[in-house]
């Protein structure tokens, strides 16, 4: 059943209602509080940025999940320009996922970084000494400036639970607070309820699950949560076809400030930014070896921002 506003206001109410509760809520309202009241009152923009993809459990004391795919190599290098740009990061991201400053250390850091001279010493390979320490001194300067505050989620219930915090925390920043919405996140889902508990026993046969469709939050996050915020969503597509068309209806139906359509397998290489302004194709500066997507596209949303933020004062 649909509210008479047609946001689905019933059934995001009830999804949260029937989620486990998010553990360590207080831990992670103190910590959010208390970044956006120190880089708000120094005039600093804050963006959230999502990164990763969520999962959705079978059981309830979760063995078998289904999962979305998302490396968060994207809200890891946008995190990195979002900070050389001057903004405070919320970096929501799917734990395990690609983190910001160590996109260029190896896949397993610690066993290929390091080698032990002797039994007391410890040193870092040569081969990958400058991207340690570029990694260590960025990541450290970001945390000690407090401009990046990283919290992680799995579930799709987490994730979900996570963003309206952040979304209602940032409500009174107002204009200067942005979302960048680049998470996978699940649209279908096994609600609480009527999921299993235990792990659901194999050999009898093939298994039926039921999904329900998860409850579309953008247009909650727009009109309620943080109605003032920039928001930008992501739109991943496999069928190049459909990406554009897609994005436009997105961008229409949740009203949100542009849409960032991507391909999976040229997402690397381009994007295309999808607004009421016109669509604005954002490459990878191919005669750069070290160039990436997120270093044209974070300067062209960085821009779009400013405006926003100058047209909300007049
Ligand atoms: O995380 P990654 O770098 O491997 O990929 C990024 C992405 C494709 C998940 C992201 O750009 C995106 O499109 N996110 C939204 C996906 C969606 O349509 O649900």
């Amino acid at each position: 059943m649909s509210s008479i506003s047609g946001l689905g206001e019933d059934e995001v109410s009830s999804f949260f209602e029937s989620s486990p509760p998010l553990k360590n809520k207080e831990g992670i309202l103190e910590k959010l509080n208390g970044f956006i009241e120190h880089n708000s009152s120094g005039g600093r923009r804050i963006v959230c940025v999502t990164s990763g993809g969520t999962t959705v459990p079978l059981e309830q004391r979760c063995v078998r999940y289904i999962d979305n795919f998302s490396s968060g190599n994207r809200g890891a290098a946008s995190t990195e320009n979002f900070v050389k740009a001057g903004y405070a990061v919320v970096f929501l991201y799917r734990s395990g996922t690609c983190q910001p400053y160590c996109r260029s250390l190896p896949d397993d850091p610690f066993l290929d970084c390091f080698q032990f001279p002797d039994k007391t010493n410890i040193q870092v390979h040569a081969s990958h000494v400058e991207a340690v320490k570029m990694a260590v001194m960025d990541q450290q300067a970001a945390v000690a400036e407090s401009r990046l505050l990283k919290l992680p989620f799995t579930t799709i219930y987490e994730y979900l639970q996570m963003l309206r915090l952040i979304a209602t925390a940032l409500k009174d920043v107002g204009p200067c607070s942005m979302f960048y919405l680049a998470a996978a996140v699940s649209d279908f889902y096994v609600p609480w309820n009527t999921m299993t508990e235990h792990k659901i026993e194999s050999g009898s046969g093939p298994l039926d699950i039921r999904l329900a469709q998860v409850p579309k939050m953008l247009s909650i996050l727009r009109t309620t949560w943080a109605p003032k915020a920039f928001c930008i969503s992501f739109k991943l597509e496999t069928d190049s076809k459909i990406l554009i068309e897609k994005a436009t209806k997105a961008l229409g139906k949740y009203k949100v400030h542009a849409v960032v359509a991507n391909e999976l397998s040229t997402r690397k290489e381009e994007v295309v930014v999808v607004s009421s302004s016109g669509n604005v194709v954002v490459r990878r500066d191919s005669d750069k070896p070290e160039s990436i997507v997120e270093d044209n596209l974070i300067r062209l949303i960085v821009d779009r921002h400013s405006t926003y933020i100058k047209e909300s004062h007049t």
